[in-house]
């Protein structure tokens, strides 16, 4: 059975945020065999947020992780199984550990009643359910759980600010620190190659020069484009400083990463810049230090310095070249 709530308003609707804010318009699920009770507590919900109903605990178990829902009631008493597992496995699931568990109890669960929070279900509601205290025991978990909800994705909104570079979208310098030592213990245990370019633009300086700061900026933007493009998902791709990048290239022997870096350096130099939102182009270089894990480096430090190292040496041998 689903009992649909009055309206279904749309995102950014005045209305649909009040509904929001005062912890209404929920998805729930109720998992209750008696259906006679199961009708009365889906009816009192009804009028506020939309309930489907479940007797069974296994359909139930297979039902929610697929349907996101905020608040799930659970009787303790379903003929055969003992609906504290089921509350246990729903707390303990991925899927579903954000959602509100609430305990449909009677006077004789008091010992499961207090395992059941023990073990992190929310709050319980007693038989015979009075309509009001449902309704409000509900609205308060919704409430407390949309609450839970928005921190949760702005704590990952910042972390996700903090490891990403603002200008190009790639990752940061700190990221890159962070994830360098694992991607090199992760080779060294596989005993597999790992090589790392270093990207930076030739005379950029000038770049900024002669067609302004802005132009130098979306110069920077294209060339993180092009290099994202030219390297495969599992390559870690960081903005190392001004207009340096860092490919961390893993299972790349130094052939292999040498031909990665020619790639790149050639479909930087075949085609001309945009600036000035496109009304004209502007020729770019890069130079490319390549190195690759040897068995005599200590860690991904001495990595870094020799792939640098090689970058120098392409500045010197005249720029517009790889040297590995
Ligand atoms: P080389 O071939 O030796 O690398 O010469 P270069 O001019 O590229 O090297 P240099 O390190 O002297 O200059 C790098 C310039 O990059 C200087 C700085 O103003 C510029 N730069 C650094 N960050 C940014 C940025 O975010 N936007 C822009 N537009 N320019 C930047
Ligand atoms: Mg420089
Ligand atoms: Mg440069
Ligand atoms: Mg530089």
């Amino acid at each position: 059975m689903r009992a649909m709530a009055s309206r279904d308003y749309g995102f950014g609707d005045p209305l649909a945020l009040a509904t929001a804010e005062t912890g209404q318009n929920a998805r729930i699920l109720l998992v209750e065999d008696r259906a006679i009770t199961a009708d009365r507590l889906a009816a009192a919900l009804a009028p506020y947020h939309r309930v489907d109903v479940e007797p069974d605990p296994g359909q139930a178990l297979q039902r929610a992780p697929e349907e996101n829902y905020d608040v799930i009631l659970v009787s303790l008493n379903l003929a055969g199984f003992d609906g504290l597992r089921l509350c246990s496995q729903l707390r303990s699931l991925d899927r579903t550990r954000n959602a509100a568990v609430l305990m449909l109890a009677e006077a004789d669960d008091k010992g499961r009643i207090l395992r059941g929070l023990d073990i992190g279900v929310h709050d319980y509601l007693m038989r015979p359910v009075d309509r009001n205290e449902l309704v409000a025991r509900v609205r308060s978990q919704v409430r407390r759980k949309r609450f839970a909800d928005r921190l949760r994705d702005s704590v990952e909104a910042s972390m996700a600010l903090a490891i990403t570079d603002p200008l190009t979208g790639l990752h940061n310098r700190r990221y890159l620190d962070a994830h360098l030592a694992s991607l090199f213990a992760d080779a060294a245990r596989r005993a597999r190659p790992l090589s790392l370019l270093v990207l930076d633009l030739d005379r950029f300086k000038r770049i900024n020069d002669t067609y302004g700061h802005d132009a130098g900026d979306e110069v920077l933007r294209e060339f993180a484009t092009r290099v994202r493009l030219h390297t495969r998902g599992i390559d870690v791709v960081a903005r190392f400083g001004g207009e340096e990048l860092v490919v961390v290239v893993p299972d790349a022997s130094l052939d292999g990463a040498r031909a990665i870096a020619e790639r790149i350096r050639e479909r930087i130099e075949s085609q001309p810049f945009a600036v000035h939102s496109g009304t004209r182009t502007v020729p770019v270089t890069v130079s490319i230090g390549v190195a690759s894990l040897q068995g005599a480096d200590a860690g991904p430090v001495d990595l870094l310095k020799r792939a640098d190292l090689a970058l120098y040496r392409a500045k010197e041998e005249g720029r517009n070249r790889v040297v590995a």
